[in-house]
């Protein structure tokens, strides 16, 4: 028979192959002591045939996030706290403090005569205005005030405090690139002795002299935006005039993409944003790219289908969709939603792509 006859000893592939692994193992423990390891035996993790991520599809609800981090105003201040941020943690990756593997997100609570203290670091940070309003946030001497729906920019290095003048608590969505630049190991931070920055510019000049179509006379292209906040104000009847004129794309609605005046280039190099306007009863295409991607709703109430998972969201609501898997919207009523993701580094680097 021909199964034992190959058994048989002296007949050889068993047994070569028996050696073979046990020197291939013995090889392999030997070379590991010179801190050296076969490439062929990692080969399909380091290069996959797609990528792969441990960040998986969530969304945090902001009824019960809105509750949460208002307990923590009676626990600690934000002037202790530094800053009073509850970190929205993705499932897949708990205790990274991340939301997709490169991107941090985090909500932060002010309550009414409380300040941030001054501080600046290499992570860049973008902010989304959830609710409240008339809280600011002083970037490099200017004082940007906020309300829902605004987008607000500390980019590398600038110096940044927060202060609450308002008689209402102040939330925002904070998104930062501190996995990226941690990924580096590039990260340098410091407080400054003053709690609070003097104001050297007028409240407003960032977005008057570079966000209204004209440019100071020799204003110098930078890698990103001087403006340091977008309103939604001006934004939302932007792409409310698109939705009406119909220019709606079949993935993302009509969205428009926060830009650099200054070059037409992403806010920051390590993180972009959009804005779009979905129409009541939008089912969008399928869409994936290799960003992961958070989402805020700023309007409105839908799903959004990621795999076979389905993420229920409305007012304020943050939901993430990890790299490269594959979603589409659904809007039961109009609604608007706001997305960042770290595109731009992605871009930069000739690594980011797109798909159905
Ligand atoms: C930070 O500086 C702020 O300035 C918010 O408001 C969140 C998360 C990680 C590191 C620094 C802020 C932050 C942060």
């Amino acid at each position: 028979m021909a199964v034992a006859a190959a058994k048989k000893p002296g007949n050889g592939a068993p047994d070569r192959k028996h050696n073979i692994e046990t020197m291939r193992e013995a090889y392999y423990a030997r070379i590991a002591k010179h801190a050296m390891t076969p490439l062929w035996k990692v080969m399909s993790t380091l290069v996959p045939d797609e990528p792969v991520t441990r960040c998986v599809p969530a969304v945090w609800h902001f009824d019960d996030v809105k509750a949460l981090v208002m307990e923590a105003g009676g626990l600690i201040t934000a002037e202790e706290a530094k800053r009073r941020v509850l970190i929205l943690e993705n499932p897949g990756l708990r205790g990274e403090s991340r939301i997709t593997n490169t991107l941090f997100a985090g909500i932060q609570m002010l309550l009414p005569g409380e300040i941030a203290p001054a501080h600046r670091h290499v992570s860049s940070a973008i902010r989304f205005v959830l609710d409240g309003e008339g809280a600011y946030t002083a970037v490099e001497g200017e004082k940007a005030f906020m309300a829902p729906g605004d987008f607000v920019i500390t980019a590398n290095w600038a110096a940044h405090d927060h202060g609450n003048p308002s008689d209402k608590p102040m939330l925002w969505l904070d998104v930062l690139d501190a996995p990226a630049v941690n990924f580096f190991e590039t990260s340098f931070g410091e407080d400054f002795e003053s709690p609070t920055q003097p104001t050297t510019r007028q409240d407003g000049d960032s977005l008057s002299l570079y966000g209204s179509g004209v440019l100071p006379d020799g204003a110098l292209s930078v890698n990103r935006t001087p403006v340091i906040n977008y309103t939604y104000a001006r934004t939302r009847p932007i792409i409310e005039r698109m939705l009406r004129s119909g220019e709606i794309d079949k993935r993302h609605g009509a969205r428009v993409r926060y830009a650099n005046p200054s070059n037409g280039g992403p806010v920051l190099p390590t993180m972009g944003a959009h804005l779009a306007m979905l129409p009541k009863g939008f089912r969008g295409e399928h869409y994936r790219s290799t960003d992961g991607t958070v989402f805020a709703c700023a309007e409105g109430r839908g799903t959004t289908n990621v795999d076979s998972e389905v993420l229920e969201w409305r007012c304020n609501d943050v939901f993430v969709v990890p790299p490269w898997k594959r979603y589409f919207h659904n809007a039961a009523e109009q609604s608007v939603l706001f997305s960042i993701s770290d595109r731009p580094a992605q871009e930069a680097l000739g690594i980011w792509r797109e798909g159905k």
